[in-house]
């Protein structure tokens, strides 16, 4: 990779300026005119006084990178990740929460160190840029162990091996699928009704265009509701009591305790992305409350629909606020960056994949569109069928995915500054229990 200075092409400005005190390990040097520029793993760059007194602007290919006076020296620039690599950031959640709860909670109080403002504010900027730029980042949240994982895994896969007639009993037609179980077979993904969505898939470049669905997705899918349910709402299917299936005598413990840490881990980027986004911390998480939050793993039976190519979830955007995906034991999850590319999503060991769903897009009047993914056999999938064959173990694929959404009776439109922007009319106030209820019914989920 190189820089380019050629002046002719299209620059867009998506850097972002920040001082000393986000230094991550493992810097690597890339080759560049610039000898004294540093990349680390998350896509930062780092930029020493020297370069930056010389210079206020750095030219890339499709990307300016400046600030506001060469006086005032930036110690650290966040570029895009999709610049530099196709690795998503990681950020670990615990120095956020750290010096949260050092502050109280008041993440940016007069008492609170310079040095942790500057840190927390570059994190949180890391957060809103990955999102907004990718529609995507992995987290790191020392409350969601592998172990919490695996152990909702094991009882996953125990409850898809079982008979269809057995599900049967857990699906929830009449409550739009929103609770209990649904059957393979009803989900329509949303390329496959969407017109204009398939006039965008026709005009991308080939090697980045989805795979077309050509029915509805061959996953199951267990809705399990997390959290407080409001007392009073106009939406009572989408706030339903949860179903628990007969003989998983730990079905309860084990969706809560799973499903409750990855909300927090939602929480806390929900904080980090309002304050990078130069909203309130809590402008997210207040319409959050009382939310109908959505533990979804999918089940996808590889012995019968095991084959490469093979969609399971037809390319689609999530409806809801922000999706977390813990770990997956069989990979095919591609994602689209707001570039166009396509991506293979790794999601680390240890780590947790966030994805940006509508409800985000409409929150920020399109700062942050809601992140394009579909999920097929690819052959990292047939790689893990095989070892999993050859160990034994369950067929069935098996995603951690929770939807995290805003409240039923709150309205969704542009927040803060948002509510300025050109855009901000595309995203009229709608109270989010009825769009989530029109969209249900685009893809088949509700009658
Ligand atoms: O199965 C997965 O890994 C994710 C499926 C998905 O995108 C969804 O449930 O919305
Ligand atoms: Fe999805």
């Amino acid at each position: 990779m190189s820089c380019v200075t050629d002046r002719s092409l299209r620059y867009t400005r998506i850097g972002e300026i920040f001082w000393k005190g986000f230094a991550a390990e493992g810097n690597t040097f890339l080759k560049c005119p610039f000898k004294a520029l540093q990349f680390d793993a998350c896509g930062a760059v780092f930029l020493t006084n020297h370069i930056a007194c010389k210079l206020s602007t750095l030219y890339f290919k499709n990307l300016t990178v400046s600030w506001p006076c060469p006086a005032r020296l930036p110690s650290l620039v966040v570029l895009p990740c999709w610049f530099l690599s196709m690795d998503l950031p990681v950020i670990d959640l615990s120095r956020y929460m750290e010096i949260s709860v050092r502050s109280g909670g008041a993440v940016f109080s007069a008492s609170d160190e310079v040095g942790n403002a500057e840190e927390l504010r570059a994190l949180c900027a890391a957060v809103s840029g990955s999102l907004r730029d990718t529609g995507a980042l992995l987290v790191k949240d020392p409350r969601c162990t592998a172990e919490d994982n695996d152990r909702f895994l094991d009882m996953m896969e125990r409850y898809f091996e079982r008979s269809e007639e057995f599900k049967l009993q857990q699906a929830r037609p009449n409550l739009h699928f929103q609770v209990g179980s649904t059957p393979e077979g009803v989900e329509i993904p949303r390329s496959l009704v969407d017109e204009d969505m398939q006039a965008r898939i026709k005009s991308m470049p080939k090697e980045f265009q989805p795979a077309i669905p050509s029915g509805p997705d061959p996953k199951w899918r267990y809705m399990w509701r997390v959290g407080p349910r409001p007392a009073n709402t106009h939406f009572k299917e989408l706030n339903s009591e949860p179903v628990i299936p007969d003989e998983f005598p730990d079905w309860k413990e084990t969706m809560d305790l799973w499903g409750s840490k990855m909300i927090a881990a939602i929480e806390v980027v929900a904080e980090m992305a309002a304050i990078g986004f130069g909203l309130d911390k809590d402008a997210f998480t207040s319409l959050m409350d009382h939310g109908p939050h959505l533990l979804s793993p999918t089940g996808s039976d590889l012995q019968r629909h095991g084959s490469l190519g093979t969609v399971f979830a037809g390319y689609h955007y999530d409806l809801n606020f922000l999706t977390i995906h813990g770990r997956s034991r069989f990979p095919g999850l591609n994602i689209w960056l707001r570039n166009g590319q396509k991506m293979e999503v790794k999601v680390p060991f240890g780590c947790l994949l966030i994805q940006t769903g509508k409800q985000l897009e409409w929150l920020t009047a399109g700062e942050c569109l809601a992140g394009m993914h579909e999920v097929l056999v690819t052959n990292r999938t047939l790689e893990a069928i095989e070892s999993a064959r050859q160990q034994s173990r369950s067929l069935w694929r098996v995603s951690s995915t929770l939807f995290g959404h805003i409240a039923s009776d709150a309205t969704l439109k542009p927040l803060g500054h948002f509510a300025d922007t050109p855009l901000a009319s595309k995203y009229p106030p709608i109270c989010t229990g009825d769009y989530v209820e029109k969209e249900l019914a685009a893809i088949n989920l509700k009658g």
